[in-house]
């Protein structure tokens, strides 16, 4: 069958794949450089273990160990994927002129514009995090540390990083979204419950007193069901960060990380909850897996459904800020960053090849309904994907694992086992 053929399919539907692909390419999705380097950035020392809620586990050969290792690898892993890219960078990933090494609380702009040529030079925008974990200051507590001394340093921090959020905005000419997320918690049963959310609030009204304009900086707060080391308690629960965010819509956005709350929860359904009081929302797409977060996204149902949700909400048209994050050291880093871009695409472009049937709903034809969204399961789907990537000018799929496993022959292989 040819892409003709599978669009004329798709056509007595309804469904026009040509207008389906030109939409998908303007989407940004943002990939999270931590992918690369298993969430160990530049600005500590690399043989000390991560914390502060974070934890990756394999030691797959050639992880990139310097920025240029790092921006190779992103090339690599671009280059292999349709659709537009943006990056996503943390806090940790500041590149220092030669003993020039400043702490969180004291990064500037200038420790990113090393960043800012390689988007410039790639028509990229640039999304940012601070970086509130893997740090001698973030082996308890930090925005709800009781410790004013630590505390306030990560105000700071969080302050620097919207003015190096307001940098990249500017310089690349693109909105940034700033992702706040703290593993503040505790691992058993604490006596103080509220405290430590008095304080984080606290925290965020200071740093998101730093002036910056709403228009080109996007704050976010990332809630969290519980992690590793702090099952009892999260200071940064649900409810306080999409409270933080209601409350606090002029100046930020609340952000669902799927991998964040009980497995039987979804946040496909959170979608339109939140669409129907935020104008915008972000999502980190990850994949749970029993308890935690963080393995590469696949194509299953409820990355599919998450993508049907936010095409049918208007999400594309800016609304839902999207962003994946996962990290696995146990196999090729920049086929797991690949996979998981793909399946992104692959649900979001699947999204917009389904009819829209909420006509059978409204007239209570729930009969219908189920057959024909079944039925669009055995549609031929792959024929569209493969014309997406042929009009992106990017291996199909069958074609890009060989080039992969070839640069990692020749290039990650040569790299140290640190
Ligand atoms: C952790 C959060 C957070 C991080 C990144 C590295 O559980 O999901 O978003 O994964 O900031
Ligand atoms: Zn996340």
């Amino acid at each position: 069958m040819s892409y003709a053929e599978a669009k004329a399919k798709y056509a007595a539907l309804g469904v026009d794949t040509d207008r389906a692909i030109e939409i998908l390419k303007q989407v940004p999705v943002s990939l999270h450089c931590w992918q690369g380097d298993d969430v160990r950035g530049f600005d500590t020392d690399p043989s000390k273990p991560l914390t502060g809620g974070i934890q990756t586990t394999g030691n797959y050969p050639g992880r990139a160990q310097t920025p240029q290792q790092l921006m190779d690898d992103l090339d690599m892993a671009m280059k292999l994927c349709p659709g537009t890219k943006k990056m996503n960078l943390h806090a940790s990933y500041a590149i220092f002129a030669d003993g020039q090494w400043a702490d969180r609380n004291a990064l500037e702009p200038k420790h990113f514009q090393k960043w800012v040529d390689f988007c410039k030079e790639r028509g990229l925008g640039c999304d940012f995090n601070p970086t509130f974990f893997s740090h001698p200051k973030a082996n308890g507590l930090t925005l709800s540390s009781t410790d004013e001394q630590i505390r306030s340093f990560w105000v700071e921090h969080g302050k620097a990083c919207i003015r190096i959020a307001s940098y990249l905005a500017q310089e690349l000419g693109q909105p940034c979204i700033m992702n706040i997320w703290t593993g503040d918690g505790f691992k058993d049963i604490p006596a103080d419950r509220m405290g430590p959310r008095m304080r984080y609030k606290q925290s965020l009204d200071e740093i998101l007193s730093e002036p910056y304009d709403f228009e080109m900086v996007k704050p976010c707060v990332e809630s969290k069901v519980f992690g590793i080391g702090v099952e009892a308690y999260t200071t940064g629960s649900a409810e306080f960060a999409l409270s933080y965010a209601a409350m606090n819509k002029e100046k930020c956005i609340p952000l669902m990380d799927n991998g964040h709350y009980h497995p039987t929860e979804v946040v496909s359904d959170k979608i339109p909850a939140l669409l129907t009081f935020f104008p915008e929302i972000a999502l980190h797409i990850t994949r749970p897996i029993r308890w935690d977060s963080d393995h590469v996204v696949l194509l299953d149902d409820e990355t599919q459904e998450i993508c049907k949700e936010i095409v049918r909400c208007g999400g594309l048209e800016g609304r839902v800020k999207i962003a994946l994050d996962y990290f696995d050291a146990s196999i090729n880093r920049i086929a797991a960053w690949v996979v998981g871009l793909r399946n992104v695409q692959k649900a979001l472009l699947r999204a917009l090849c389904m009819q829209d049937l909420t006509d059978l709903q409204n007239a209570g034809d729930f009969t219908s309904l189920m057959v024909m969204q079944e039925e669009q399961k055995t549609l031929p789907f792959g024929h569209i994907w493969e014309e997406y990537c042929a009009q992106c000018n990017v291996p199909a799929d069958g074609q890009w694992l060989g080039m992969v496993k070839e640069y990692e022959e020749t290039v990650l292989k040569e790299r140290s086992s640190l």
